[in-house]
């Protein structure tokens, strides 16, 4: 993919600093090297300087020395259920300065936390949230994650904007997605819970609708989306330019992704970019991100002049923006990737029980092993009972070894897997926990550890055939298990 115009500094950072009361303090002064703002500021008197606060001086600032800002997808789903309480608590702590959340009105008019029409893939309710009740919807439960019929319910319950925002008061902004229909109704939750100043309003409406919202409301936050379809809208703002534009662009010839367009918009107002889908950035994704930077958020941000991204991963955004890595290998672990298998053919470097690639993903050529690129993740996929696949590990250093595997399903139970070390018997069933989608991947720990000699050794994965198996593999980790006093 082409880089479209000469590139835009890349800023670092400070690593995100956890908002807990305990620590803040403490890891301002030793992130700044001295005392810590908000101590210095009670002491002489004037009012602290909320993260909040930060982040609405933030958003207004487009100059040339601005950082980047980071906007969690739904709250930080990886942590509590998608748009709740907890999960927008969990993306502030992980370093967010903006939380995206969607709304809808209850049949009684209540503006409520829920990203689709109905209620059934998040709760374990059914209907539209349209025809609930308040009183209805407050009884339901919320599920891990990003939800799905057979994911874990919570203890969490659908939230009120009236929360939501209190929630966020002292810690950022929120961006009020699917709103603009209800903009009066959600004005008056924000003056009413005092956080005028958080809400971030967004539309792609007509720009005379926008112009007479920003002038009833002279100080809500306001962001316009363009696409191909409405790049024009931005010359009708004028002289008076919202303060943010939200791009999206399914290809990189597009229009609103040519440098010009871009530089324009960046002349006056903060360029928002989306990393959680291909589709939204052309092919820059979160999940490619990960591979390398250069296919994700370093292009959107030197080469497209993002200044805020919106990322389903807060946190291995925030480590590429403190430290310029994204999803690197630890010190002293091997990393295997899933589809990076020892070639050799069916029966011999691995066993897939139908001919050819099943999956829309880069598979080795004339190889049966099914391969699927989620939004820039390569994984094996269509893994069923009685498959099996082979590696050759290079190990770099004699020691004990934790095995993990970075895996994504969304099925309870997604599937068990065994591992073999040079032509020994599998070891036991290590279980593949439901991550509440396919394209939801996440690392966890197989809790089977291994001492292995360092040299070359052949790992055989094998998935069980009497178990149920439907869940994908991006790749094995070995981590490296630290004796203690070593
Ligand atoms: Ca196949
Ligand atoms: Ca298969
Ligand atoms: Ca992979």
């Amino acid at each position: 993919m082409l880089s479209p115009m000469p590139s835009y500094k890349i800023p670092r950072r400070l690593p995100a600093v956890r908002l807990t009361v305990t620590a803040t303090a403490a890891a301002w002064a030793m992130a700044l090297g001295g005392a810590a703002p908000g101590a210095l500021a009670v002491e002489s008197g004037a009012p602290a300087d909320t993260a909040a606060d930060r982040a609405h001086r933030d958003f207004l600032d487009h100059g040339p020395g601005i950082g980047v800002m980071t906007a969690a997808h739904r709250g930080q789903w990886r942590e509590a259920p998608e748009n709740s309480i907890p999960a927008i608590r969990e993306a502030f702590a992980d370093g967010a300065e903006i939380v995206e959340v969607d709304i809808r009105l209850t049949k009684d008019g209540v503006p409520v936390l829920m990203h689709d029409e109905t209620v059934d893939r998040t709760t374990d309710g059914t209907g539209r949230v349209g025809d609930l009740t308040y009183a209805q919807l407050r009884a339901l439960r919320l599920r891990e994650g990003l939800g799905g019929r057979q994911t874990a319910l919570t203890a969490d319950r659908v939230p009120t904007l009236a929360e939501a925002m209190t929630a966020a008061r002292t810690h950022g902004l929120v961006n009020l997605d699917q709103v603009w229909q209800h903009r009066e109704a959600v004005w008056r939750v924000l003056e009413a819970t005092g956080t005028v100043r958080n809400g971030l309003f967004k539309s792609r409406a007509p720009v005379t609708e926008v112009k007479a919202f920003r002038t009833r409301h002279p100080g809500a936050l306001y962001m316009h989306l363009v696409d191909d379809a409405n790049a024009t809208s931005v010359a009708e703002f004028g002289n008076d330019r919202p303060p943010a534009f939200e791009v999206v662009f399914d290809e990189v010839g597009d229009t609103v992704a040519g440098a010009a367009f871009l530089r324009g918009l960046r002349a006056t107002s903060r360029v928002w970019i989306n990393g959680m889908r291909d589709g939204l950035a052309a092919r820059y994704t979160d999940e490619a991100s990960l591979i390398a930077p250069a296919r994700g958020w370093a292009t959107l941000i030197g080469g497209y002049g993002a200044s805020i991204i919106q990322t389903d991963n807060v946190e291995a955004l925030e480590t590429y923006l403190a430290t310029g890595a994204a999803g690197a290998v630890p010190t002293g672990a091997v990393r295997i990737q899933g589809e990076e298998h020892v070639l050799g053919g069916e029966g011999v470097a691995y066993h897939d029980i139908d001919a050819g690639n099943r999956g829309d993903g880069p598979g080795r050529s004339g190889e049966d092993v099914d391969v699927c690129d989620h939004d820039g993740a390569v994984a094996v996929c269509w893994m069923r009972g009685s498959e099996w696949l082979t590696y050759a590990v290079d190990v770099p250093r004699s020691g004990s070894y934790a095995l993990k595997a970075r895996v994504s399903s969304p099925y309870s139970p997604a599937g068990t897997y065994r591992l073999a070390f040079d032509g020994g018997a599998p070891g036991a069933a290590v279980r593949v926990a439901n991550t509440t989608g396919h394209h939801a991947f996440a690392l966890q720990a197989g809790g089977v550890t291994r001492t292995l000699e360092r040299g070359r050794h052949t790992l055989r994965l094998s998935l069980d055939a009497d178990a149920f198996q439907n869940w994908n593999l991006d790749y094995l980790q070995l981590e490296p298990v630290t004796a203690p006093g070593e």
